[in-house]
């Protein structure tokens, strides 16, 4: 039989499926399941669905070798994707059940840390919807990232025990041996089936070691860093301030490209192909630097078990690897001591030396070689050198690459390098966390837009249709109300859903300023308690966790959290303002901030964040962006247009200006105007030290005033003026529901089909399968 055909009668059946499937877990009838025992029944036959769906098949596939995966829930996603979301919401009803309760006992996979595993997510969901043969390869870390929890105003980091023995992992026969230089571990892949919509399927490779010994966590998140056979894949990203944990990350990440490179030429083998021709058959996709070492990796095997020449080896390498850089913070540039490598992976270190000196002898400019003199490895410029395709994922992003940050590469290759802006899927972003609205877009336009995103266009021509910008506004409302009532469950915080939502989600960083936005609330708090109250309330929405060993992203938290307390316990204040820092913000939770969303807050440094994917995601949903034109935002503003944005700030140019001339000063900022002073004295008025330490509090007012590396000053008071004119915009609601009308209709651009079919165009160049 077809699997087409095993399908379809998988579907007709699903019913009776569900009822066996009850019957086999729980010995219950479907409709006597409680919600969670109806979890597993769903999961149970989703899955059996997905195992006999067509298979995506080629003669070349996409590898996507990426450390993080963050894939969020996955049960609404694949039904939609399946085409049987209808179907099993029509089941659910009649037995008395609704998704939304059944998905909260889904747990959520924390297998990433934000922008770039998510994006790695909507690649997979994209690359099946369009019928190309790829698979994703990653680490399946039983703990993940941490769990943030809040105490005393403080964060807290606990382990995030995710797993379950039912779940949507299939465990497989496949291992493999791992060698470091002073171990060997075998690892174990396990499958985990991507549905592309109304497509086929494709898999997610997550390879994990079964040493791993659990018990190894004590406190928090602290474990022996030293014990690899027992801590290899407990959690993503282990503190990296010490030795032991940049080893245990070179140690991650050697086993991910050995399995990566192991799975590859199984694949090759399999298919009988010439491995002479492996770019025929093949590309691999580096996410970041971390996967870097599959470069000499590859190499190595070519020459040592394949008996290619190292010119061949090299040549073919270079033809299939391809490279996308996330960011210009150099802090972020992972280079190794060559140490480290000589200890862990003393196989590579030949090779890698091997590509360093071809480049020594072709290139005198010492900015480009692979070992410095401190013999320090530089693993961007190894998939640059040994690449043939460098991208960044916004426009304004590869621009600076190639002018400024990686100019000397751009000038010895300027042919490898091209800009992909990021996307993110409507089926997650839209279709599954927002029905009403998708809904509302398929009654005005018709269901075309789910497959080709740009017709939402189509929706410009309602812009003074009164009835559909109407209905367009009583979703937001119905979606705020949805929000106020998860925030209550979730936080036992009460918040007024007629206030306008201003919400910034995205992980703590300095460069991201949430600090900015820290004093922004500050100066209203005085203004409104000197007696200037704003016309409508307001409820500004924090969700973002700081790496542990990252002291003043916790500081900003903590005075975040400070605030809080503060303001929505002052009865002169809380009935105009509410601060509301969610805890442990991720994909679940985004699922539910962002269709509430008023204003989308990204307000980066210009030039520092290299494209940000929220911005899209708001945007999608209605929401109107407040922000610098900074990443994707000016891809943003250029298509929505000066009225239907909020942008303020320095330019890119003038920062990068101040940075090579070393010549911001913020206390020059803090002297000259006394609302900035005002704002910033406030960290460490008696009113803040009474609910906040003062060691956190003081370090954070000696960080802005006489550092503030990403010039938070300098931005504040045309932050605070554009962010006041939005909230006064707001008022006037034709002028506002027009805005959302824009932002909705001109996202289509930003759907990760349209940045997959570019990848694909330019520089995978894979059949679609038929
Ligand atoms: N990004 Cl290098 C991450 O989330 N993690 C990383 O380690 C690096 C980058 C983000 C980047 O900050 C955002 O601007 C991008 O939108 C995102 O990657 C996806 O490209």
């Amino acid at each position: 039989m077809s699997t087409n055909m095993q399908r379809d009668i998988l579907v007709l059946n699903l019913e009776e499926q569900m009822e066996r499937s009850a019957e086999r877990q729980f010995d219950k009838t479907f409709a006597d399941c409680t919600d969670k025992e109806a979890y597993y029944v769903l999961l149970d036959v989703t899955n059996e669905l997905m195992r006999v769906a067509e298979p995506i098949v080629g003669e070349k596939k996409i590898y996507y070798i990426s450390m993080e995966f963050l894939i969020g829930k996955l049960l609404s996603n694949n039904l939609i994707n399946l085409r049987v979301y209808d179907k099993v919401n029509q089941i659910l009803r009649k037995n008395g059940k609704k998704l939304a309760d059944i998905e909260e006992y889904e747990p959520e996979p924390s297998l990433g840390n934000g922008g770039l595993g998510r994006l790695a997510a909507c690649f997979l969901d994209s690359i099946a919807t369009l019928k190309l043969p790829g698979e994703g390869i990653g680490l399946n870390y039983h703990y993940g990232l941490f769990k943030q929890v809040f105490d005393k105003n403080l964060q807290n980091a606990e382990k995030d025990a995710w797993q379950e023995n039912k779940s949507w992992l299939e465990k497989t026969d496949t291992t493999f041996d791992v060698n470091f230089g002073d171990k060997k571990v075998v690892s174990r892949l396990y499958n985990l089936y991507v549905t592309g919509y109304d497509s086929g399927i494709n898999k997610l490779r997550l390879f994990d070691i079964e040493t791993v010994d659990e018990k190894l966590v004590k406190k928090g998140i602290n474990f022996d860093k030293t014990k690899i056979e027992k801590n290899l894949t407990l959690f993503l990203y282990p503190d990296d301030s010490d030795e032991a944990g940049n080893l245990l990350r070179i140690y991650q990440e050697y086993f991910l490209v050995s399995n990566a490179a192991q799975l590859i030429l199984h694949e090759m083998k399999e298919r009988q192909y010439d491995l002479h021709k492996l770019y025929d058959h093949a590309v691999i996709q580096i996410n970041d630097t971390h996967p870097t070492m599959i470069i000499p990796e590859l190499i190595r095997i070519l020459v040592e078990e394949k008996a290619f020449s190292m010119d061949d080896a090299i040549d073919v390498v270079s033809k299939t690897c391809a490279y996308t850089n996330h960011t210009i913070l150099a802090e972020a540039l992972e280079t190794w001591p060559l140490s480290y490598l000589e200890k862990v992976v003393p196989q590579l270190v030949p090779y890698i030396k091997e590509l360093d000196k071809r480049i020594r002898a072709k290139v005198k400019n010492s900015k480009v070689q692979i070992i410095d003199k401190e013999k320090k490895v530089h693993m961007a410029f190894i998939d640059i050198h040994y690449g043939f395709s460098v991208n960044g994922v916004a426009a304004i992003h590869t621009d600076i690459l190639k002018n400024t940050e990686l100019n000397d590469f751009y000038k010895l290759y300027p042919e490898k390098f091209n800009n992909k802006t990021n996307g993110i899927t409507f089926r997650r972003w839209l279709l599954s966390c927002n029905h009403p609205l998708a809904d509302l877009i398929a009654d005005t336009i018709g269901d075309g837009y789910k497959k080709d995103a740009t017709r939402l266009e189509e929706l410009l021509e309602h812009e003074n249709d009164e009835g559909f910008l109407d209905r367009l506004d009583s979703i937001k409302q119905e979606k705020k109300k949805e929000l106020a009532a998860y925030l209550e469950k979730h936080e036992g915080v009460k918040v007024d859903p007629t206030s306008i939502y201003d919400i910034q989600v995205k992980r703590l960083h300095e460069y991201k300023r949430q600090q900015m936005n820290a004093l922004y609330i500050i100066h209203k708090y005085l203004e409104i308690k000197s007696g200037k109250k704003p016309v409508r309330p307001l409820t500004f929405i924090f969700g973002a966790k700081a790496a542990p060993a990252y002291v003043i992203a916790k500081d900003i938290i903590h005075l975040l959290l400070c605030l809080q307390e503060i303001v929505n316990n002052d009865p002169d204040v809380s009935p105009y303002m509410k601060v509301i820092f969610v805890e442990n913000y991720n994909v679940t939770y985004a699922e539910h901030l962002i269709p509430a969303a008023d204003v989308s807050e990204q307000i980066s440094l210009a030039s520092k964040e290299a494209s940000g994917t929220s911005n899209m995601k708001f945007m999608l949903n209605g929401a109107v962006t407040l922000g610098t034109d900074d990443g994707a935002n000016v891809e943003i503003h250029d298509l929505v247009g000066d009225d239907n944005i909020y942008i303020f700030g320095i330019d890119s140019d003038t920062v990068i200006g101040h940075y090579k001339k070393a010549d911001y000063v913020s206390k020059k900022y803090y002297e000259k105007s006394p609302v900035i002073k005002e704002a910033v004295d406030f960290i460490v008025s008696k009113q803040c030290l009474k609910v906040g330490k003062k060691e956190n509090l003081t370090r954070l007012y000696n960080e802005l005033l006489n550092k503030d590396w990403f010039m938070t000053l300098i931005d504040l008071e045309s932050y605070i003026e554009a962010k006041d004119r939005i909230f006064a915009d707001y008022e006037d609601r034709n002028k506002w529901k027009h805005m959302m009308l824009v932002n909705i209709a001109k996202a289509g651009f930003f759907s990760s089909d349209r940045t997959i079919m570019e990848y694909n165009r330019d520089i995978w160049k894979l059949q679609k399968a038929d």
